[in-house]
């Protein structure tokens, strides 16, 4: 698997597959949430509205992971993750390792070969973006060890220089 980092949005990305940072609502919010949102279209929130319905009726739980169309987006499609909110004591790294690890299960049953990644939990949640920087690496990298060539390319896309760093450290 190729794994990098970039400094950009994620909007933007011309790959299969992008993830959003979202909430167990799935109904919109701030951060790259909002921005995905806005570049996807108001279909995008239909489409979540309707996973509400039938799917996760109770919401998304940490750590899980869905997909939607990317409808208006570049990328074909959008993988929402719920990350861990340390102002809610959510501060078990393993909650962190399931974003990205049951994404990337998701996007390899939609056969989507390349991937970006914000940094869950780095913002509103209040991680600290070195911790989510190496525990993002480390949980591609095994689930690329757990699922060989099952998914080509991973881009993590970074929209702060400050969490831009902290990803080139940890790979
Ligand atoms: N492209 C890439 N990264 C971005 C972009 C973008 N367009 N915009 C922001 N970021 P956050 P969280 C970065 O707060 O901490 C929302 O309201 C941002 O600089 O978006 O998981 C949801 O609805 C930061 O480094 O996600 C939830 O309620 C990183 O994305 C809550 O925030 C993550 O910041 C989720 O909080």
């Amino acid at each position: 698997m190729h794994l990098t980092a970039e400094q950009g949005d994620i909007t933007t990305v011309h790959v299969d597959a992008i993830v959003n940072a979202a909430n167990s609502s799935l109904l919109g919010g701030g951060g790259v949430d909002g921005a995905i949102h806005a570049a996807a279209g108001p279909r995008l929130l239909a489409a979540c509205r309707e996973l509400r319905r039938t799917t996760v009726p109770d919401g998304l739980a940490v750590g899980d992971a869905v997909a939607t169309p990317g409808f208006d987006l570049p990328a074909a499609w959008v993988i929402h993750t719920v990350g861990p909110n340390r102002h809610r004591g959510e501060t078990d790294p393993d909650l962190l390792v399931s974003c990205f690890t049951r994404s990337l299960d998701v996007a390899a049953d939609l056969r989507a070969r390349s991937v970006a990644f914000p940094a869950v939990s780095a913002g509103v949640y209040g991680w600290d973006p070195d911790d989510v920087a190496r525990t993002a690496v480390a949980a591609v990298r095994s689930w690329d060890d757990a699922n060989p060539a099952a998914v080509d390319e991973v881009r993590f896309v970074l929209f702060d220089a400050a969490v831009h760093d902290a990803f080139e450290r940890a790979l």
